[in-house]
């Protein structure tokens, strides 16, 4: 056998493969692509490098620290949240295909393209999640959704308001130790790394499954007395077996762990936030997307989160997502409350 034979095969399989050949290739195996979602996926790569480099300059810049206004939820907003949310508004807002931009920093949707003009996606975002964090140097994150504008409904409002089993693609950025973006299609879920060095994502991982079978949950413990009994009689056994808790208080962390290592995320509804804290449209269904797409599960209670049928752009649910096998433990007890 001669000795190159192996050689060339390894060169093959370790071939670079950036975001954008990624996009590329996929629409090719597609011959009704039209090539706008790599014009989406091109703008949304600009976008986060372009976080990326803010976030690890926000200390120097001096940008950290609160903004002054609050948001459309009454929260105090962060520079980077402004900054951040400028970012993504000025990359994707001149994608021709580009129907409706809508944001959690932004009150109402932007309205950029009917449908008979050309505006054939609506991107759905949370600009820059667990930005409260950003003091510490945590990991923080950009969560994104892409979804199918309705032609004929104008008033945009009302085409977001999708359910999340229509979602055309959804995605993270998450700016850690290093900058990961992870994106689904409905496909399979892949994962990249930006390469400071050339300005590239590059895939580093196709096809993502989550583990089964790691004992780790990832709850914000401090709300025990305010959760329902279910969730209080899941956290009681947890603590008899074998159990580890890993909690960073930044979703897209949070999730991108266990979408690697297994186990289970949770943010149940609270005396504080009664119907969760977290977003459906541009947090739990992109998150949901992937990590179904990855092989887990992901509910609001006791629904499937994708199934929720949404009333209005911000509105919040209870998240628990992650392995199956972690997930029906808590779901166990939730059917049990009743
Ligand atoms: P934000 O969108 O205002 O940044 O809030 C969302 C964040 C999530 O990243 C995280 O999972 C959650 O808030 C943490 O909340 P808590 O501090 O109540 O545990
Ligand atoms: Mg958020």
């Amino acid at each position: 056998m001669s000795t190159s034979e192996p050689r060339e095969h390894e060169l093959v399989r370790d071939n670079l493969m950036s975001l954008q050949s990624h996009v590329l290739a996929e629409e090719a195996q597609h011959p009704s692509a039209t090539g706008d979602f790599s014009w989406i996926m091109s703008a949304i790569s600009l976008a986060g490098k372009t976080i990326a480099n803010k976030v690890r300059r926000a200390r120097l810049n001096d940008v950290l620290g609160l903004h002054g206004d609050q948001n459309v939820h009454g929260e105090r907003q962060q520079k980077m949240d402004v900054i951040a949310n400028e970012i993504i508004m000025r990359c994707l807002g001149d994608r021709a295909s580009v129907a409706v931009l809508a944001s959690e920093e932004d009150e109402e949707p932007t309205i950029l393209r009917r449908g008979n003009e050309g505006g054939k996606y609506c991107i759905l975002f949370d600009p820059l999640d667990g930005s409260s964090n950003l003091n510490t140097s945590v990991g923080v994150g950009t969560i994104f959704t892409v979804l199918r504008n309705d032609p004929v409904i104008l008033d945009a409002s009302k085409t977001i308001c999708q359910p999340g089993i229509q979602q055309a693609a959804a995605g993270y950025i998450l700016y850690g130790s290093s900058t990961v973006l992870v994106v689904t299609t409905g496909h399979g879920v892949d994962m990249f790394v930006l390469d400071q060095s050339i300005g590239s994502f590059l895939r580093v991982k196709q096809g993502l499954k989550i583990p089964t079978g790691n004992n780790t949950y990832s709850i914000n413990e401090a709300y025990r007395a305010a959760f329902s009994p279910g969730y209080q009689s899941y956290l009681d056994m947890v603590h008899t077996k074998p159990y580890t808790s890993r909690y960073i208080g930044s979703m897209v962390a949070d999730v991108h762990r266990t979408l690697l290592e297994g186990g289970i995320f949770i943010y149940p509804p609270t005396q504080k936030h009664p119907d969760g804290k977290l977003r459906l449209l541009y947090e739990a269904n992109p998150m949901a997307f992937i990590i179904e797409q990855a092989g887990g599960v992901a509910y609001s209670g006791l629904q499937r989160t994708m199934e929720i049928v949404p009333e209005q752009l911000h509105q919040r649910v209870p998240v628990t997502l992650g392995s199956p096998d972690q997930v029906e433990l808590l779901q166990d007890r939730l059917r049990a409350e009743g």
